[in-house]
């Protein structure tokens, strides 16, 4: 099963951001690299500091346990570690963890010459969280904004910052990230179909190519928007679904502080209807 024998062609040296040719190396199918290394080394010490968290208490149920973030009080200060300190350097590892990953993702790309899409779509994900847990809390002015490191608490903060503008469903860049979502379901979903069912026929026949792809959808709904089109379509879906996402959060607050229904009091007093 190993691809190791004809993947070794493709283990070309450099293109290395950081570190010259100091990483520069595989351990079994995995690159290393500066960023690799980086990564291990934000991954472990935040996952440390994770269960050293739990381990004060006051419990030990996977679904209970929670790293939570400072009072209020604190504001944008640095917390005792018993006291939102742990959260703030695990939010760090995380960052650095993140980051240090997209960084990887980017000289692997550097390696094989390849565009950066894969680093860039990473980063969007990214860009969510970092808006979640650092860029909103800034402009609120308290790091108690952001969201909790747990199971459950983690939820809990979704619904209670969701009732505090009222219902965030009628918050319109939540309406656009869901409908992105969704979207991205659907291409995700004919996209699947669509390549195992050309890759799959009759017993005894032959698998189908891209010709009868661009047929099916020709004979079903008149248009068909390619294979490399339906990635392109893909990728921005997904990005968009993470970047409006964190548009509607950091709006949340920082823009808007009433029910996000009342926003839609402009709708309303159109003259035309009124
Ligand atoms: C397609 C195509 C693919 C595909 C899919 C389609 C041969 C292998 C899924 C069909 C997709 C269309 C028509 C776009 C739908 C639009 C939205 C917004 C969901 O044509 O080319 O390549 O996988």
């Amino acid at each position: 099963m190993a691809m190791l024998s004809f993947e070794r062609k493709y283990r070309v040296r450099g293109g290395t951001l950081l570190g010259g040719d100091l990483f520069d190396f595989w351990v079994g199918p995995f690159y290393v690299g500066f960023f690799g290394v980086t990564t291990i080394f934000f991954t472990a010490l935040g996952t440390a500091l994770i269960v050293y968290g739990a381990s004060l208490g006051p419990t030990w149920n996977i679904w209970q346990i929670s790293i939570n973030p400072p009072a209020e009080e604190i504001g944008l200060g640095f917390a005792p570690l018993k006291e939102g300190g742990l959260w703030q350097v695990i939010t760090i590892c995380a960052i650095g963890a993140f980051g240090s990953w997209a960084l990887r993702q980017a000289e692997i790309a550097r390696k094989l010459g390849m565009g950066m899409h894969v680093p860039w779509a990473f980063s969007f994900a990214i860009l969510a969280y970092v808006t979640l847990v650092v860029f909103r809390p800034v402009l609120m002015g308290a790091w108690s904004y952001g969201f909790p490191y747990g199971i459950f608490t983690h939820l809990d903060w979704v619904s209670a910052t969701g009732y505090a503008y009222g219902n965030f469903h009628y918050n319109p860049a939540h309406m656009i990230a869901i409908t992105f979502f969704f979207t991205n379901c659907l291409a995700l979903a004919l996209h699947g179909g669509l390549i195992l069912s050309a890759t799959n026929p009759k017993k005894g026949q032959a698998v189908k190519t891209a010709e009868h792809e661009n047929t099916y959808f020709r004979d079903t709904i008149g248009y068909s928007i390619g294979t490399l089109g339906i990635h392109r379509l893909g990728l921005f879906l997904a990005i968009s679904a993470s970047f409006w996402s964190a548009v509607c959060i950091i709006i949340s607050g920082p823009l808007w502080t009433e029910a996000w229904s009342e926003w839609w009091e402009w709708w309303r007093r159109i003259p035309v209807w009124s």
